[in-house]
């Protein structure tokens, strides 16, 4: 078993002040694979004070100075790639080949697309005779999730020290080895003590304690919805900048006449990736009435083409979801789905026939679903696609927009014609006959998806104060 017991505050690994121990399961062993200390209020004020002391010199370094960090920090990434490959592997499940390629280095591109942005960022503009000057914010607590862990950690720590913030991140306790591995990076390249400082834990004591601590200026959250206002609500008391990515429901509105053999094997693609756990994953699949079973078809045999096993080994396989109690849940949704009177195409509850242990889920599909099933409104989180059927474009875009939450939608189908479709879908990312995001360009949702963006040069700017200086001197 792994240990972490250590939290990262100041520069240096330092024991827990009265926390306790949590064990992190193995989805695919259901053995306990990773030991560490649930960070206590104390542990959480020592790594803000430390970050509160660092602010003071790290937010008056220079440009140039901030760029050769992020520079050391993508160098010292690459040499960590397998291991964070294996821990996130053996943690959350995605198979090895997965973790260590798109997980742990979309994680690496976030320090390259961000040195990018920082590079070009204007920082100070005149307007009439007022100077306007962007600003680091302060002691920036960072929560984040088990599903794309180490890509969210750096979605939020590359602008952050790009701006000139220092922070206190508590990663998941589902999944916490990979934000380790992450801290002894951010150490060999010699991030200033207290510029970055991990506290391990879980939601209710560090978390917590984060989204409450007057001494932070802003909350940075991934994760549910249910999480999201609870954050929100308790860093409202000492009026925190708040950003959230929480959930989604996205849709895959398939044009009429689109020609499925083309568009569908990379939109699906997206509610199989990483076993279905992407916020982004596009499982409700709309489709016109005329091309229901031709549809079905084409995402029937994607579906059964999908190979389920262990993450430990290689291949282009998908593993097991993260826990039980996602497990627990998408089971749930998939009996709610058969009892509701959707037809079940292939799939459905249990383990996979060949596997015996391990959260593994059957890739399922599911015909015939109306707008008011469970499965058609609640996020999945899990290989699961839903097909529903339209008559005209009208009803398609109702349809897509008929969720309380607003990520992302993907379109597939003619380029040009899904591009005057776009306009009409309240979401913050529409993907046009793929499923997934470029990293550069803005991430986040409209409406219960939550507040704010990340990536690029958007994600820099949520990072930022804005300052008015009236009356000095041209
Ligand atoms: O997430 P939680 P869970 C969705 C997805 C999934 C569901 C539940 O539908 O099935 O959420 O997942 C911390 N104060 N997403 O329960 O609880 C927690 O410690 C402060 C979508 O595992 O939101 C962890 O670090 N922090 C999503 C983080 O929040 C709190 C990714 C996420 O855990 C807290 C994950 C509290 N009161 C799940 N409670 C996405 N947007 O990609 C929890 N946390």
């Amino acid at each position: 078993m792994e240990s972490y017991l250590k939290h990262f505050i100041d520069g240096k690994w330092v024991e827990s002040i009265g926390g306790t121990r949590h064990e992190v399961i193995s989805p695919s062993t259901e053995e306990p694979c990773t030991e560490i200390m649930i960070g206590s209020q104390a542990d959480v004020d020592a790594a803000v004070a430390a970050a509160r002391k660092a602010f003071v010199t790290f937010s008056q370094t220079s440009v140039q100075e901030r760029l050769a960090l992020l520079g050391r920090i993508s160098a010292e990434f690459k040499k960590r790639v397998a291991d964070l490959g294996k821990s996130m592997a053996t943690e959350m499940g995605a198979p090895l080949s997965f973790a260590s390629t798109a997980q742990a280095y979309s994680g690496i591109a976030h320090f390259g697309h961000t040195a990018k942005a920082l590079a070009e960022f204007q920082f100070s503009e005149t307007v009439g005779t007022t100077h306007v000057v962007h600003e680091p914010i302060g002691v920036v607590g960072m929560i984040t999730p088990w599903n794309w862990p180490l890509n969210q950690i750096a979605l939020k720590v590359a602008p952050a020290i790009a701006a000139g913030n220092t922070m206190v991140l508590k990663p998941s306790e589902e999944c916490p080895g990979n934000a380790a591995i992450f801290a002894e990076i951010l150490e060999a390249a010699g991030v200033p003590a207290g510029v970055f400082n991990l506290v391990q834990g879980n939601g209710p004591i560090t978390g917590a304690a984060i989204s409450a601590h007057p001494d932070i200026d802003m909350v940075s959250f991934t994760g549910s919805t249910r999480a999201g206002i609870l954050i929100a609500k308790s860093a409202a008391d000492t009026v925190k900048r708040v950003h959230t990515e929480l959930g989604g429901k996205a849709a895959n509105l398939v044009l009429q006449g689109a020609d499925l053999a083309t568009v569908l094997p990379p939109t699906v693609a997206g509610v199989v990736a990483n076993s279905g756990q992407s916020c982004i994953a596009p499982t409700r699949i709309l489709v016109h009435k005329n091309q229901e079973s031709e549809a079905v078809g084409f995402i029937k045999g994607i579906l059964e083409g999908t190979a389920v096993g262990d993450p430990l080994q290689e291949g282009a396989h998908i593993g097991p979801v993260v826990n039980k109690a996602q497990y627990d849940k998408i089971q749930g949704l998939i009996q709610s789905a058969i009892d509701e009177g959707a037809k079940l195409e292939t799939g459905g509850t249990g383990l996979p026939p060949e596997l015996n242990r391990g959260y593994y889920v059957r890739p399922t599909l599911f015909s015939g679903v109306t707008a008011d099933m469970r499965i058609a409104n609640e996020e999945i989180f899990g290989p699961v696609a839903t097909v529903m059927t339209y008559s005209t474009d009208a009803e398609a875009i109702e349809i897509v927009n008929a969720t309380p939450y607003g990520l992302s939608a993907t379109i597939s189908g003619d380029p040009a014609a899904a591009a005057k479709v776009a306009p009409k879908l309240r979401a913050g990312i529409v993907t046009i006959n793929s499923w997934a995001p470029d990293g550069q360009t803005p991430f986040g949702g409209y409406k219960q998806s939550g507040n704010g963006r990340e990536g690029g040069v958007y994600g820099l700017r949520e990072f930022m104060e804005i300052k008015s200086i009236i009356g000095a001197p041209a």
